[in-house]
């Protein structure tokens, strides 16, 4: 497999979260993938696809926010890595905030996903491992490429972060195929958690198809999206597809869910076909709780490559380190088999 990875992608190293009262060493660490590194071959160093794709997905003042938020947290003289603290409740109007506490509220969700001094480096160098690989498949080089991205990207929506993730790069790159005219694009979603920035950037999108296998945000993070009646709205109705898992899932069950996503695939006319890979499904995974098997991850593999389509996959999450890399290398080899 052909696989992007960008050495800027390194730049990213927060040091804590902030989950269930305490600060706890963060979960999204440069090691997953030197772990991933190790257990592949070589990788390819994405050529600068520049701004324009990113552009095409993320908002220009939410991107500035990015690039400039740990320059103003230091200015405002704190130490370590941006953190908000506050956020808006559902409906607040836009305003013209000017402290960067405010700010990064604004801009987020969560309390788990820093703006680290390299984070916004690492988060460009992932989006241009995304768009490697959708070059390589557009080109005709290849079918299928692969990603390495980090830090992750499906829970960054237009103009917010959150989940451990900044730019959505599967949003990117399924948009940049579009323009490219590979479209019907759908975009299939495997991590345990819910890809709710790509669900909001394709909501009312009829031109680009989401469907989501997680844990029930009934019981999981991102707790606010993922539920079964998210369908779409306007133009985009009937192009969402969440399939909400309960906890323990194994893969008889997690099988028939990705039947129903595949065939929900195909009914739709895809000729491109994104995948956001997290290798958090996996039984021993310390954040998540299905109970995949590194052969289910082979199995998985093989049934998304059997569509035969034009496929690039980006990594999303994932954080039993040690068993990090013979995960994915599984999904690969099961992508190639089919
Ligand atoms: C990012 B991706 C763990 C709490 C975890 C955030 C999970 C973000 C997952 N102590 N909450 O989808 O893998
Ligand atoms: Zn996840």
């Amino acid at each position: 497999m052909l696989t992007f990875c960008s050495p800027a992608q390194n730049a990213h190293a927060p040091l804590v979260e902030l989950v269930n009262g305490q600060a706890e060493a963060h979960a999204e660490t440069p090691a997953r993938l030197a772990n991933m590194l190790a257990a592949m071959g070589p990788m390819c160093a994405p050529a600068d696809h520049g701004m324009e794709a990113i552009l095409a997905v993320h908002d220009a003042d939410y991107v500035a926010f990015l690039q400039s938020a740990h320059a103003a947290w230091l200015a405002a003289g704190r130490e370590g890595d941006a953190i908000g603290y506050a956020f808006p409740v559902r409906g607040r109007r836009p305003l013209a905030l000017e402290r960067i506490d405010g700010r990064l509220g604004q801009y987020s969700f969560d309390t788990v996903t820093p703006i680290a001094a390299g984070t916004w480096e690492a988060a460009y160098g992932a989006a241009q491992s995304a768009l490697g690989a959708l070059e390589a498949v557009a080109s005709g080089e290849t079918r299928q490429a692969f990603a390495l991205c980090r830090p992750p990207g499906h829970h960054a929506g237009a103009d917010y972060f959150g989940g451990y993730c900044y730019l959505n790069n599967a949003a990117i790159a399924a948009r940049a195929a579009a323009a490219r005219g590979m479209g019907p694009v759908a975009v299939l979603d495997v991590d345990y958690h819910h890809g709710n920035g790509t669900q909001d950037i394709f909501y009312a999108d009829g031109s680009v198809f989401f469907a989501s296998i997680h844990a029930d945000p009934r019981t999981d993070f991102p707790y606010f999206w993922g539920h079964a009646e998210e369908h779409g709205t306007d133009e985009g109705e009937g192009a969402n597809l969440n399939l909400p898992l309960p906890r323990g899932t194994g893969w008889a069950t997690y099988q028939d869910a990705l039947g129903k996503a595949l065939d929900a695939v195909t009914r739709f006319g895809a000729r491109t076909l994104i995948v956001s890979y997290g290798a958090d499904t996996f039984a021993e995974d310390p954040i998540a709780q299905f109970a995949l098997t590194t052969d289910d991850m082979h199995r998985m593999g093989a049934r998304i490559g059997a569509l035969g389509l034009p496929t690039v996959t980006v990594m999303e999450g994932g954080y039993n380190v040690a068993a990090l890399g013979r995960n994915v290398a599984a999904f690969i080899a099961g992508l190639e088999s089919a």
